[in-house]
């Protein structure tokens, strides 16, 4: 399953909220940072780069280098509400944005564009956006991993959009030097230039034994797997959400055990899905049954084991249902399942931490899951929960009544 990855990285960021702020700067070399001998330069306009100056140079070199810049001196908590507002744009188009520094992030499409050319019309709308709303430009790249996607936002800036896909690495990628590739430090940019190494695209002209006896087995692997542009890094949302939660109202109450049990299943099977897709295991589950008069319960049971499948959740839903709930005789008008206590999974410890019945599971929900995106939701879909296809609790609804809300906080 190809997953799609964009990057979006501000352009000028410091000095382009002060040209919004102040449009008679629009045009002018512009650089934010303390003059003098102690100081260095933020960031400056794309006018004052064409000087020579950049981020982190010592103010007195900018200054001889474009003796006509104007200077200010920054003012963060600006910035910082500008940042806050340009992911609030972010959020809108994924669950899953990692922020990475002030004025750059990950968004995961995967699942939302359904392919990188896709996604070209989700980051065109996305910069139209931070225009219309912020009055400021951003570069894009668009990719199937992050490390591709970072290195395309940065190919066309300034108000760039470039996409690389695994086809164009020859043209795009391994002509590049290699200290564009992540973990390459001036050290090892220096080992590797000893054998002959400057270019991405070198490394796999390499002989792999040579490579890993100059750089180590570890750094070797890592290296030619991003060369050949693989990386599997997930993209990590900034707050682990609190909780996860599916719920449905039923525009007739439910009263069939069965079809309780096979919407409790479907609820279990969403909220699984979601843990999947952001990489983490949830700790405790719970249940809200909400009675055709309007009874309500909550009720949450703490597994022995942090999961991201659907069995134990559904597993220990059923057990609040039937241990912790008296319907007696009413109809079910809302049931949702949810999760909390959300970590990333700890690393594997062999049979310690999984059983191999729980790794095959969760190899099966997974493939079951690249399918759905790629194919929508109805392809696979459990047995169980087509066992009676005469009615489906889950399609049966009268529309305007019933609502199904996946929420997140
Ligand atoms: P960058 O994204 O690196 O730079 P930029 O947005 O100014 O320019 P570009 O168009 O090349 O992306 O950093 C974002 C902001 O972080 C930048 O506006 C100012 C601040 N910053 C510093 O204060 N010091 C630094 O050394 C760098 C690199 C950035
Ligand atoms: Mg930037």
């Amino acid at each position: 399953m190809e997953r799609v990855i964009l990057h979006l990285d501000m352009d000028a960021f410091y000095a382009a909220v002060e040209v919004r702020e102040s449009p008679d700067l629009a045009g002018k070399p512009l650089i934010i940072g303390h003059r003098g001998r102690r100081g260095v330069v933020s960031t400056c306009s794309y006018e004052a780069r064409k000087y020579g100056v950049h981020s982190a140079m010592p103010s007195v070199r900018a200054e001889r280098l474009c003796p006509d810049a104007i200077w200010l001196p920054g003012r963060m908590a600006l910035y910082v509400k500008v940042s806050r507002e340009i992911r609030r744009i972010m959020n809108d188009y994924s669950p899953l944005v990692e922020p990475l520094s002030i004025d750059e992030a990950f968004i995961d499409l995967t699942g939302i564009a359904a392919n990188l050319n896709m996604a070209i019309r989700t980051a065109h709308e996305l910069k139209a956006r931070i225009r219309d709303e912020q009055q400021l430009s951003a570069s894009v790249g668009v990719a199937p991993n992050k490390f591709l996607a970072k290195l395309a936002s940065d190919m066309d800036k300034p108000d760039g959009l470039t996409v690389i896909a695994i086809q164009d690495l020859p043209v795009k990628v391994w002509p590049l030097p290699v200290e564009r590739l992540w973990g390459v430090g001036p050290k090892t940019a220096e080992r590797l230039r000893e054998s002959g190494i400057t270019r991405i695209g070198h490394l796999l002209e390499h002989d792999p034994g040579l490579l890993r006896s100059r750089l180590g087995a570890n750094a070797a692997t890592h290296l030619t797997a991003l060369a050949r542009g693989d990386d599997d890094r997930p993209v990590l949302s900034e707050r682990p959400h609190k909780s996860i939660s599916e719920e449905r109202t039923y525009g007739e109450d439910l009263d069939d055990p069965e079809e309780i049990d096979r919407s409790m299943l479907a609820r279990a099977e969403g909220v699984a899905r979601q843990l999947r897709r952001q990489g983490i295991v949830a700790h405790t589950v719970h249940l809200k049954v909400r009675a055709g008069d309007f009874t309500t319960w909550t009720r949450s049971h703490t597994l022995p084991t942090p999961t991201d499948l659907a069995e134990p959740i559904v597993e220990a839903a059923r057990r609040l249902f039937r241990e912790r709930i008296r319907l007696a005789g009413r109809g079910v008008r809302l049931l949702g399942v949810g999760v909390s206590g959300l970590e990333p999974p700890r690393p594997v410890q062999g049979s310690l931490f999984e059983a191999p019945a729980d790794e095959r599971a969760r190899k099966m929900a997974r493939a079951a899951d690249a399918v759905r995106e790629k194919l929508g939701e109805k392809a696979v879909t459990r047995a169980r929960l087509l066992r009676k296809p005469r009615r489906d609790p889950d399609e049966d609804e009268p529309a305007g009544e019933a609502s199904s809300l996946p929420s997140v906080d």
